[in-house]
């Protein structure tokens, strides 16, 4: 079949269009899910879901879904991504692929032929984890039936606000959770940016991805004693900033010596009581750490244990470790991967084998349904920052790979 390509333009105009909603001062996206930016993003994703003929529905996480009904009303081919941003984000991660969803269903609508089966994409409500920490693939989780009771009270964001509050204020009633678990799921394809630079560097267009890392996050407490900053000789001190800054690089060196796809990094780290005045007396910080096997994770959770204790050992501080957050990797559906790589051919683009060091809601719903990836390049690898950025050209070359990948999963099947 000969689908019309997806126009370049089209493209950048919905990416300018829904990067408007919480774009900051300095050309970053701030878009935490239930926050107005947020609300008024699904809006927008809802009126032009419609805008292109689809039927648009929403749950009670906030989930926005457009569907294109098919001749029997077998289970439906899922594509899309997630909506909210991470603090000062860029405008692809997530967005892209819920756009991409909506032009590929644009350019099969306008074949005028209907899909076997139905057809929908989701504009997921959260996946970020970036206003309720431990809330990562909440809106995918809660088409899974899989968001505990607890977490509608449990999970709040820096001001204390629960999520189920937050999400009360922009619309969804997270006390009927219950009805957004779905059963009629055959498989899902996300597109996403790739977030790393190895599209770029190979000369590929598509990513055909074969494995999402795994992931872990350790929060370590150190503690040590408050002392005056200036009356305290330096070899009277129990300093918990020097030791916790001993560890983190002591972190750094261990993971650089494992090489190969394993990372770990310290992007969150807290003083206190935390006066210029006076000598800290507890620091936190958060190790996230990744890698392509759980025994590498495994591996890597082993070596940062064995470093943060032995700093606290040598220097007389108390060290507390606790894991916060554990996400197992997934190597994706090889017929699904299929299914790409054919797409892929089938458009006549460059593609490259690759695994996702970044984790994303296909993580989560692929351990439940057929799911595969499609990575479109980031500029130089930037992603979680105001210079994330996609060419026009290379978004439409996604979104016309995923209109193919969708034509051969609901019309051809
Ligand atoms: O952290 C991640 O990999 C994703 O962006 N949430
Ligand atoms: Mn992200
Ligand atoms: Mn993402």
């Amino acid at each position: 079949v000969e689908l019309d390509p997806v126009d370049p333009g089209r493209m950048a105009l919905l990416v300018e269009q829904l990067g408007r909603f919480g774009a900051n001062a300095h050309g970053g996206v701030d878009r935490p899910v239930y926050s107005p930016a947020w609300r008024d993003a699904q809006d927008f994703v809802a009126e032009t879901m419609a805008g292109v003929g689809l039927s648009v529905s929403r749950d009670q996480a906030g989930n926005v879904f457009g569907r294109l009904e098919g001749r029997s009303s077998d289970s439906v081919v899922l594509t899309g991504s997630h909506i909210d941003s991470v603090v000062d984000g860029g405008r692809y991660d997530g967005a892209l692929g819920v756009l991409s969803g909506v032009a590929a269903l644009e350019t099969l609508v306008a074949t005028g032929v209907a899909p076997s089966r139905p057809v929908e994409v989701v504009s997921l409500c959260e996946e970020e984890g970036s206003r309720f920490p431990g809330a990562s693939y909440f809106g995918s989780r809660a088409i899974l039936g899989l968001v505990g009771e607890e977490e509608l009270t449990g999970l709040r964001d820096a001001d204390g606000v629960t999520i189920e509050d937050a999400a009360r204020e922009a619309g969804p009633d997270l006390r009927r959770l219950g009805e957004c678990r779905r059963s009629d799921i055959s498989c899902f394809v996300e597109l996403h940016i790739e977030q790393g630079r190895r599209l770029q560097d190979a000369g590929a267009q598509i990513g055909v991805v074969q494995t999402i890392a795994g992931l872990k996050w350790l929060r370590v407490v150190v503690r040590g004693r408050t002392d005056h900053a200036g009356a305290t000789r330096m070899e009277h001190r129990s300093d918990a900033l020097q030791g916790a800054a001993e560890m983190v690089s002591a972190v750094d060196a261990a993971v650089r010596s494992r090489g190969g796809v394993s990372v770990a990094t310290v992007g969150q780290l807290r003083v206190l009581p935390g006066a210029p005045n006076i000598v800290p007396g507890q620091v936190e910080f958060v190790v996230d750490f990744r890698d392509t096997t759980q025994q590498s994770v495994d591996a890597l959770e082993a070596d940062i244990r064995a470093a943060c204790s032995s700093v606290a050992e040598g220097r007389g501080l108390e060290a507390e470790l606790e894991v916060l957050r554990a996400t197992p990797p997934l190597e994706l559906d090889q017929r699904m991967r299929q299914t790409i790589s054919a797409a892929t051919a089938a458009v006549g683009v460059t593609t490259l084998d690759v695994d996702s060091g970044a984790g994303h809601d296909s993580q989560t719903i692929g351990r439940h349904v057929p799911t595969g990836m499609i990575f479109v390049p980031s500029r130089d690898g930037r992603s979680h920052s105001p210079a994330e950025y996609t060419s026009p050209q290379e978004c439409a070359v996604g979104a016309s790979v995923l209109a193919m990948t969708l034509w051969q999963l609901a019309w051809e099947d």
